[in-house]
């Protein structure tokens, strides 16, 4: 559709970036967290520990200052759950409690929105050690957890996001060094979608409890999603296409949305002897939360052919990448699309395409909480740092948030990642997304220092036109 006259983001617009807890607080051990699975996982070679991160425990003062420098209306960070319940259940850690509230304040004192995830790929590693969401206890384990978040903050904030990427910890969980395979497991791909169950069914107790608890507040999912592509017009691409969609994406809102299973994941799970055991009950409990919106994260589109069921495919590679399920889909690379330093494919149209798919589905207000380019960035001598790369990537994909308000979808804000350089998932700090430079490398930790980038002064100034001068 082309707009002779494209609608103007709403004056409401939350502008503004994302992080996770595990990824740039540091202080891992400090005033009485607990171990998270991250924390006890062996992080993949050549890339640092995450004991330190981008320091943000004790540096969060000045990097919220510069947020609000650039102009933020929303930060989106995420509470670790070990800070609050040091041992997952139980125990209250009172420190812990007060750094989000200290957080929180002193985002309120420049009028940025706190936007909290609840769980950001970080398990307490006692409840790991007892099975994580393989048991059926990690339902309850969560809301009570969520129960204490909304009891401390929820005078506070009034946007909750549950899950981070469900489902990326489902089809990529070793990746992410999350997925844990009980001993003497026989059916490993049942084993993965029992816990993904266990995570719908928590998702939607705490989306319940929160509506109970903060009548105001409003909650949402948190998964990574991009429209599939069929690879040609041949029917049997499109076939492969609507089948990759079933299981990456709409089964996890579908449940969210619907508190139902996607015909599609659920036909092949069951094809497969996967589809998890259900109590009796459980279709209620998918029922009885609903989300007020949808925050999801963006980065790329896919592109799946048919599969004939006798390829070798492995399934995913990283979160943006996968190649398939043998008879469902097999993935291919999009020869109409350029890709990232770190291999990822950069689709600005395939985000449009994303945002009217998601809207027409499930008509609920979006909220992008992720979407950014990881890349090598340089630190010049005199203090800049000149990453026009990214500037572009986030121009073009603005753009079509645009593109897709005129086409009446409607859009809540926009949250790439990241505030402040990280530590990534699996590649380390070498490969930023921050409008915020952290001076340390790989293991040397130099002095910390931050250094506006100039992608922090493109997006001031593009806040402050609220979107107008690209
Ligand atoms: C998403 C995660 C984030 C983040 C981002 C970039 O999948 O929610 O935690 O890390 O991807 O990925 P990476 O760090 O692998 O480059």
């Amino acid at each position: 559709m082309i707009h002779k006259k494209l609608k103007s983001f709403p004056d409401s617009f939350l502008w503004g970036a994302s992080t996770s807890a595990y990824q740039v607080e540091g202080a891992n051990s400090e005033d009485g967290k607990g171990p998270s699975c991250q924390d006890i996982k062996k992080v993949p070679e050549g890339t640092s520990e995450l004991d330190v991160c981008a320091d943000e425990y004790h540096r969060y003062k000045e990097d919220i200052a510069l947020m609000a420098e650039m102009g933020f209306k929303a930060y989106r960070f995420s509470i670790a759950w070990t800070r609050i319940l040091p041992h997952g259940t139980g125990e209250v850690n009172a420190k812990g409690v007060e750094y989000y509230s200290n957080v929180i304040d002193e985002c309120l004192k420049y009028h940025i929105e706190p936007i909290v995830t609840m769980f950001h790929f970080d398990m307490p590693a006692e409840l790991d050690e007892r099975g994580s969401w393989s048991k059926r206890e990690s339902v309850d384990w969560f809301v009570e957890y969520a129960r204490v978040l909304f009891q401390n903050y929820g005078d506070r904030v009034k946007y909750w996001l549950t899950i981070n990427e469900q489902n990326v910890l489902t089809l990529v969980g070793p990746v992410i060094g999350t997925l844990r395979i009980p001993e003497g497991c026989t059916n490993e791909l049942k084993e993965i979608y029992q816990q993904n169950h266990h995570m719908l069914l928590a998702q939607s107790k705490a989306m319940a409890l929160c509506h109970e608890m903060l009548p105001n507040a409003k909650i949402g999912p948190a998964p990574n999603i991009g429209v599939m592509y069929p690879a040609t017009c041949s029917p049997e691409d499109y076939l492969a296409a609507q089948n990759a969609n079933g299981l990456r994406n709409w089964l996890y809102l579908d449940a969210a949305v619907y508190g139902t299973y996607n015909n599609l994941a659920k036909a092949w799970l069951e094809e497969k002897n996967a589809m998890p055991d259900m109590l009796e009950g459980d279709e209620d409990i998918l029922k009885s939360g609903k989300p007020d919106y949808i925050g999801f994260n963006y980065y790329n589109t896919g592109t799946a052919q048919y599969s004939d069921g006798t390829e070798p495919l492995t399934g995913a590679s990283s979160q943006q990448e996968n190649d398939g399920f043998p008879g469902l889909f097999r993935g291919v690379s999009n020869p109409y699309l350029p890709k990232t330093e770190f291999g990822w494919e950069i689709d600005p149209t395939g985000f449009r395409c994303t945002m009217r798919e998601l809207y027409s589905r499930y008509q609920l207000p979006l909220l992008v909480t992720e979407n950014g380019l990881g890349a090598y960035d340089t630190l010049e001598e005199d203090g800049t740092v000149h990453d026009p790369y990214r500037i572009d990537y986030l121009k073009k994909h603005i753009e079509e948030i645009r593109l897709a308000i005129s086409d009446d979808v409607e859009m809540m804000g926009y949250l790439p990642w990241s505030a402040v350089d990280l530590i990534s998932t699996h590649e380390g700090i070498s490969k930023r997304y921050g409008f915020i430079f952290v001076n340390r490398d790989e293991f040397d930790l130099k002095d910390m220092k931050r250094y506006r980038k100039d992608s922090f002064y493109w997006y001031q100034q593009l806040i402050k036109s609220n979107g107008t001068i690209l």
